[in-house]
């Protein structure tokens, strides 16, 4: 092998090292587009009528979180493992097709940041809020009624704020790799 084929592929593979071993910005919550196609990672509680996940509507994948609860809330909710003092980007989507009584709950470490009240009509729409954490356990909690219909919920994510996507700095690194590998040729 010609000495200059062999350190391209030296700076090649130095460059997914460092791919693999910085992997992409972790997602605190477990099945949060619902793929396994039920309520694994979360727990359930109150109102256990009309609950479940379906395969249409959904926002991405091949399922979404539905809830149809008649006259009280029904809870879906999971504890993440959080930094105290950090703050955290919690993203989701919802869709409703409208109509009343219903309402929708969001509860960060028992702290409820968002509560609608007889939603308006709207397709799938992204919510994004910055939270902190206050322990090294927080909960997230979505709260669900809709007599007359079914609102869904899907892509869940907590992340960390301000944390470096670290695959795009990984991929830089990596890049700056191959262009030293090639100055070393041309200054041979
Ligand atoms: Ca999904």
């Amino acid at each position: 092998m010609k000495d200059n084929q062999s350190q391209k592929l030296f700076a090649l593979a130095a460059a997914m090292a460092f791919v693999l071993a910085f992997p992409a910005k972790a997602d605190l919550v477990a099945n949060g587009g619902f793929e396994t196609g039920d309520l694994t990672g979360w727990a359930f509680s109150g109102n256990p009528g009309f609950s479940s996940v379906v395969t249409s509507p959904i926002h991405s994948g091949t399922y979404a979180y539905s809830n149809g609860a008649v006259g009280s809330l029904g809870f879906i909710s999971q504890d993440l493992t959080t930094t105290p003092g950090e703050s955290y980007t919690l993203d989701f989507w919802l869709t409703n097709p409208g109509g009343t009584p219903s309402e929708f709950q969001v509860i960060w470490g028992g702290a409820t940041i968002l509560d609608l009240v007889n939603l308006g009509t709207f397709g799938w729409t992204e919510y994004t809020y910055t939270e902190l954490a206050t322990s090294g356990s927080t909960s997230l909690t979505f709260g669900f009624q809709q007599d007359p219909s079914y609102m869904q919920l899907d892509d869940v994510s907590v992340q960390a704020t301000g944390v470096p996507d670290s695959t795009f700095t990984a991929s830089l690194l990596g890049l700056g790799l191959l262009g030293l590998a090639a100055l070393r040729r041309k200054l041979r």
